[in-house]
């Protein structure tokens, strides 16, 4: 084995496995610092609520708008960056910007600071991993977790630690204090739980190689389908395709087969009706991997594989740990095929266009 395929993933696996201690961290620094809550009480009130990212920060946009909503009750949204430039008619105003980028680099995110700050005279809330950034000094106020950032080009703990930050925010907001006393629960437990995941996936793996992958969820978990596509595209140059659970069967089930791997990421509010389809898709033949919180007897015999995360935490609060999976499924995959994780083809760890070079 030489040096290089030695090293091959290094990066990304140690900061998957890193995740739960750094989200302790960045909760403790932002519960110390007490600057979530002094934003809080300078954000307006009733205005709609705006996420805005690229690629893996435009689906966390994703998954912190529907939490943001079910935590505090506002009107929010999530649009990558690059719809405020080139389709600014789309954007509401007035509103609350939140900008999320890892990196503080990422050319759409900077054009589109630029754009809401000096054209539309908006004060946009960033947050980032990075320190120093032309986003900070582009944005009205900047929420920095420099515990979260990351040596892989792939996001992984920097998107679960800056969607808990958002989610801490929104829970403030919400005045949901149980929410808050939960999230400080949350690594503890699911660091107990990461063996057992990490073994599932790494048995799945080794067992199957599948032509396709799909990834299901509704609220705040389409995000995370949407996130864990992203992670098997990226570190495995596999096909990989993410849907609304029950958007699945109007049409994307046509290409359902064995070779498909079907990952429902089940959620509490909409339990009934998502393990429904996974009892029919799992009839035509596909085969499931389960990610819930609980499972019942229709999930133990339509589950080909099925994660219980049984977290004694609020389900919003549950969307961070449930990305992991689709992380490991990613890395493990890509090593399968002897690729490198950290370095995925095609792609550079930020995307900075030609005049922000
Ligand atoms: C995020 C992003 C990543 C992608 C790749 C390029 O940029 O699009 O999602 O995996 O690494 O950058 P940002 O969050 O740094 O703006």
């Amino acid at each position: 084995m030489n040096e290089k395929s030695a090293a091959a993933g290094a990066n990304t696996i140690s900061e998957i496995l890193s995740e739960t201690a750094t989200w302790k961290s960045c909760l403790e620094t932002l519960a110390k610092t007490g600057e979530l809550k002094s934003l809080s009480e300078k954000l307006p009130k009733n205005v709609e609520w705006i996420f805005v990212g690229c690629g893996s920060s435009f689906y966390l946009a994703q998954a912190a708008s529907a939490s943001w909503s079910i935590l505090t009750g506002e009107r929010s949204r999530a649009i990558p960056a690059s719809e405020i430039t080139l389709f600014p008619q789309l954007f509401p105003v007035p509103c609350q910007p939140v900008l999320i980028s890892r990196s503080g680099y990422t050319s759409e995110v900077l054009q589109a600071a630029e754009y809401l700050e000096r054209k539309l005279t908006l004060e946009t809330l960033a947050i980032t991993c990075g320190e120093d950034t032309p986003f900070e000094k582009i944005t009205s106020r900047c929420i920095k977790l420099l515990a979260a950032d990351e040596k892989s080009t792939v996001m992984t703990r920097s998107f679960t630690s800056m969607l808990l930050a958002l989610q801490s925010l929104a829970a403030i907001r919400g005045g949901r204090r149980d929410f808050l006393d939960a999230l400080r629960g949350l690594p503890d437990q699911v660091s107990e739980r990461l063996n057992g995941i990490h073994a599932t996936i790494k048995a799945l793996v080794s067992a199957h190689t599948f032509a396709d992958y799909v990834f299901l969820g509704q609220g705040p978990f389409f995000g995370i389908a949407q996130e864990s596509m992203l992670k098997v595209k990226e570190m495995s140059c596999s096909y990989a395709q993410s849907f609304h659970t029950l958007e699945f069967r109007h049409g994307p089930k046509a290409i359902v087969s064995p070779e498909t791997l079907v990952t429902f990421i089940i959620s509490e509010s909409g339990f009934d009706a998502e393990v429904a389809v996974l009892e029919e898709i799992k009839k035509l033949g596909g085969t499931t991997l389960v990610i819930s919180n609980s499972s019942d007897s229709t999930i133990l015999r339509s589950a080909d594989y099925a994660i219980e995360l049984s977290l004694d935490v609020p389900e919003v609060a549950r969307a961070a740990a449930s990305v992991i999976p689709g992380q490991l499924l990613g890395f493990y995959t890509g090593m399968k095929k002897g690729l490198n994780p950290d370095e995925p083809r095609n792609l550079t760890r930020v995307v900075m266009l030609d005049g922000n070079k």
